[in-house]
């Protein structure tokens, strides 16, 4: 039966008449056909029971038997597919993803299920190409403890799944490799383990034209994948999950970008870090005083070193303690903190989450214990029985002060003890941006010789996953390195299991943190670094790869850690240059601080017990870094313009070659260069020795950064000149960049005057755009500028949307024009013919430099006469 207004149009909300056509298309679930209001078939609910067809075969037990299946379209890019037990409410992510209140009224997908009777099968297809994208394959699996799908892909063009190690960008198939989801202090080994954050979601190509869709299985339960070439020989996955329901989100792209900004708009879009956090940064764990501090602060500084930020480590408190410092190494650490803010560096400090067990003389762990802020034994008899004083009912495990509880972040009261600790430390020390670390959460040496967990089905579930299953794992049980899986947690209104939320501990310390540092340094935007995240960390939390090697396949490899991240939604994250554990060559150290220079998020930072390995400890480094910093910090007006879009838009910031080629096939298989935005393509070298290096250079004109010249129309594959000091970098014609003149720090840079960029592409065009601010200040005041660039038909004109104050004392005092390809007779700004010392042209190179003096915040018009 159709779904028709009648004649007296009573189906109308509004009231007693027929709608126009006007008012029918109001409604998103209505659409106008041949003179007639009808409300569509899709508008409706589809509903399906999936029955168990043998309801005694079982994997591990525990079979749920009727099945409830909604299948909701939440745009018409977006449908969510839910499997859930109708009848008992099982746990689901208490973390409520942003969909709109209105569905999508013109869905892309057709969806094709069965007929009543048959055995259940799911499959998905986009209605503009008839591509089926999901597709199930085999039974499914739906047990209380063991939840097993297995999907056809569209393609072996896999990307996404982590947070893990992989050898490449795009997924292997060549045999089946199954890699475990599930929080742990994991140092990034080449393995197939799970590290400190977990990921559920992946995005594969459909075809070769770049059409694309995502899936996240929106589940926080201990859980694997596995990859593998099904008999037809189509790539199919299988997802596991050991507890939650099935809740499918899948995004219809239909690019990459799209996918991007459609995955940020249901997760939270990335929020935008404090200007100075995109300075380079210096950090080390084993700095042994603030003496040590000063002095390698200061040699960098001798040798010409920009850093804007200085990371300090456990190394400051007494006994390991949070908000502690040690009375003999550290005593002066707030002068420490005042001197570093004089010469414009700020301070970013690391907050562990345990918190030592003394609940006699330590007043954090008082206080934590008075707002009873701990993670608990889930019920009284598992309490061990040589508890701790003071512990009560907490799960006690073992970290860098010894035994500890671990806050529980979910409780409204924590959330208020931990602010309040933030905020009085930070009366103490005058910090600047927070680093929580050990969240996943960490415990040492669980089950072997410290906090020994209870056997039962939720720290043994049936099937464990490869997160028990990996060799890295010494107990072979989920709560290795971690806390107990039957602790319990509690958000003040709801129970939940340690099992079902232990992999969004991270998200909740990085979450609480971030509003702790809100209600601490007010007006001002919070930077938290976390090592543990979840889907929707990136709104709180900027991002590190965790501990890593000085080796240089571990270098190689961040480039893919780090492009991950950006198709999670975390755009500002960057690994430990140099290395966190070993101790690189000058040579290692050199070329992983080019690569470096152009993570996001740029900090050297080593484990203690190794030699220091800041940039000037090598002259040679040293050189290298400041020079290739400079760059960087040359560029940071367009990086900070691209964060600021990825907050707004959803846009990405570095971006794999496939994002903005994605029809290319060979773009697809890059992952030793990567982009910013769409203008400036990296190229590091990443093996020891190399002078050179093979780049691939995709559709597009490709001008060099530093001379300006064309070095090719791609696609190209070239060998490139590279030695050690040389780190090859490429715009790409279409472009305009803003620069700012570099300086020691962004405190100073910012003031610099800007320039612009312009490469052209093969139409003599380019368009950019200059977002820029306080630098700091919430962005909720909109205090803000935005301009836009265009080049075209030899004029480039700048249109201001909205400046700001911030904006106001800025000049642009340079334009270059890259690819200009005939010597201009006149160059005339804002109408007046400007005398020719005031512009260069280099026939060799076609790069066109104009010295300008145009305010920021106002509009102009320069046209080139040939
Ligand atoms: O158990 O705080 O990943 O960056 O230097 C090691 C000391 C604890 C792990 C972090 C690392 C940090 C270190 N931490």
């Amino acid at each position: 039966m159709q779904n028709k207004w009648n004649k007296k149009g009573h189906l109308l909300p509004a009231g007693e008449v027929e709608a126009t056509e006007e008012e029918c298309v109001q409604y998103s679930a209505c659409e106008w056909t041949q003179g007639v209001c009808h409300m569509k078939d899709s508008a409706g609910y589809r509903v399906v029971t999936l029955e168990k067809m043998e309801a005694n075969i079982t994997m591990f037990g525990g079979d749920i038997h009727s099945l409830l299946l909604e299948v909701i379209s939440h745009e018409d890019y977006h449908v969510q597919i839910k499997i859930s037990d109708p009848e008992q409410v099982r746990y689901e992510v208490p973390i409520p993803l942003q969909v709109p209140e209105v569905g999508g009224n013109d869905p892309w997908y057709s969806l094709n299920l069965p007929e009543a009777g048959h055995a259940f099968t799911l499959a998905l297809t986009r209605t503009s190409t008839g591509t089926t994208m999901v597709e199930t394959v085999g039974p499914l699996t739906y047990e209380d403890q063991f939840l097993q799908v297995h999907l056809r892909l569209p393609s072996t063009y896999l990307y996404g799944l982590g947070e893990n190690m992989h050898a490449t960008f795009r997924h292997s198939f060549t045999f089946r490799s199954t890699f475990p989801l599930f929080a742990r202090d994991q140092p990034t080994f080449n393995g197939k383990q799970n590290e400190y954050g977990v990921h559920p979601y992946f995005m594969v190509f459909e075809d070769d034209q770049g059409t694309a869709h995502s899936l996240l299985l929106y589940n926080s339960n201990a859980m694997e994948y596995s990859t593998f070439m099904l008999d037809d020989g189509s790539a199919g996955i299988t997802l596991r999950t050991t507890g939650g329901v099935l809740d499918f989100h899948i995004l219809m792209g239909p690019h990459p970008d799209h996918i991007l900004a459609q995955y940020t708009a249901l997760v939270g879009r990335p929020l935008l870090p404090p200007y100075w956090s995109l300075g380079f940064g210096l950090s080390r764990w084993g700095y042994n005083s603030t003496a040590h501090v000063r002095q390698v602060v200061q040699r960098n500084r001798a040798a010409g070193v920009p850093q804007d930020v200085q990371t300090l480590d456990i190394d400051y408190m007494q006994d390991k303690r949070d908000f502690t410092i040690d009375p003999v190494s550290w005593p002066d650490l707030p002068q420490l903190v005042q001197e570093l803010h004089n010469d414009g560096i700020k301070v970013v400090i690391i907050f562990d989450p345990a918190i030592a067990t003394d609940f006699e003389t330590y007043p954090p762990a008082i206080h934590g214990g008075e707002a009873d802020a701990y993670v608990k034994w889930a019920s009284e008899d598992l309490i061990p029985g040589d508890q701790c004083d003071g512990c009560r009912d907490y799960v006690v495990g073992r970290v860098w002060p010894g035994d500890t509880v671990f806050p529980d972040f979910f409780k409204p009261d924590t959330h208020q003890w931990w602010t309040q600790e933030i905020t009085a430390f930070h009366q103490l020390v005058g910090f600047d941006g927070a680093w929580v670390d050990m969240n996943e959460p960490s415990s040492f040496g669980t089950n072997l010789y410290a906090l020994r967990c209870p056997r039962n089905l939720w720290d043994d579930p049936p099937y464990p996953t490869h997160a028990a299953l990996t060799t890295e794992n010494l107990s072979g049980r989920l709560s290795d390195k971690t806390i107990c899986m039957s602790s319990n947690h509690t958000d003040g209104n709801t129970t939940f299991l340690h099992y079902n939320v232990h992999s969004l501990y991270g998200w909740s310390h990085a979450k609480v943190t971030h509003s702790a540092l809100q209600a601490t340094l007010p007006g001002l935007r919070p930077l938290v670094l976390s090592r543990s995240t979840f889907p929707g960390s990136g709104r709180y939390t900027i991002h590190w790869l965790g501990d890593n090697f000085a080796t240089w396949e571990q270098m190689r490899r961040s480039v893919i850690g780090m492009l991950e991240f950006n198709l999670f939604g975390i755009p500002m994250v960057g690994a430990d240059i140099c290395g966190f554990s070993g101790h690189p060559s000058a040579e290692l150290c050199a070329r992983w601080m080019q690569l470096g220079a152009f993570y996001p998020f740029s900090r050297n930072h080593n484990m203690e017990g190794f030699p220091d390995q800041d940039p000037a400890v090598w002259p040679q480094v040293a050189d290298i870094s400041r020079y290739v910093l400079q760059l960087r910090y040359q560029y940071l007006p367009y990086l900070y313009t691209l964060l600021y879009l990825a907050h707004t838009e959803g846009s990405g910031v570095v971006r794999p070659l496939l994002s903005h080629f994605p029809g290319d096939l060979k773009a697809r298989d890059v992952d030793d260069q990567f982009l910013w935005g769409s203008g400036l393509m990296v190229a590091p070298v990443l093996e020891e020795g190399a002078i050179t290096r093979d780049v691939y250079f995709p559709q597009g004109e490709w001008y060099d950064l530093v001379t300006g010249a064309l070095v090719v129309s791609g696609p190209a594959q070239a060998t490139v000149s590279a030695p050690l000091e040389t780190l090859p970098l490429y715009l790409l014609g279409g472009a305009v960049l803003p620069f700012q003149y570099p300086a020691i720090n962004t405190q100073q840079s910012r003031t610099n005057p800007l320039g612009l960029t312009v490469a052209l592409d093969s139409n003599g065009t380019a368009t950019g755009m200059l977002f820029w601010d306080d630098g700091e200040g919430n962005l909720v005041d909109g205090d803000i500028h935005i301009s836009h660039y265009v080049f075209t038909q030899m004029e480039l004109k700048g249109s201001v949307l909205e400046t700001c104050s911030a904006a106001g004392s800025l000049a642009l005092e340079r334009v270059e024009v890259l690819g200009m390809w005939q010597e201009p007779k006149d160059v005339i700004i804002n109408e007046v013919s400007q005398p020719t010392h005031l512009w260069t042209y280099n026939q060799n190179t076609t790069l066109l430099s104009i010295t300008t003096n145009l305010p920021v915040g106002s509009d102009f018009n320069i046209v080139i006469n040939i």
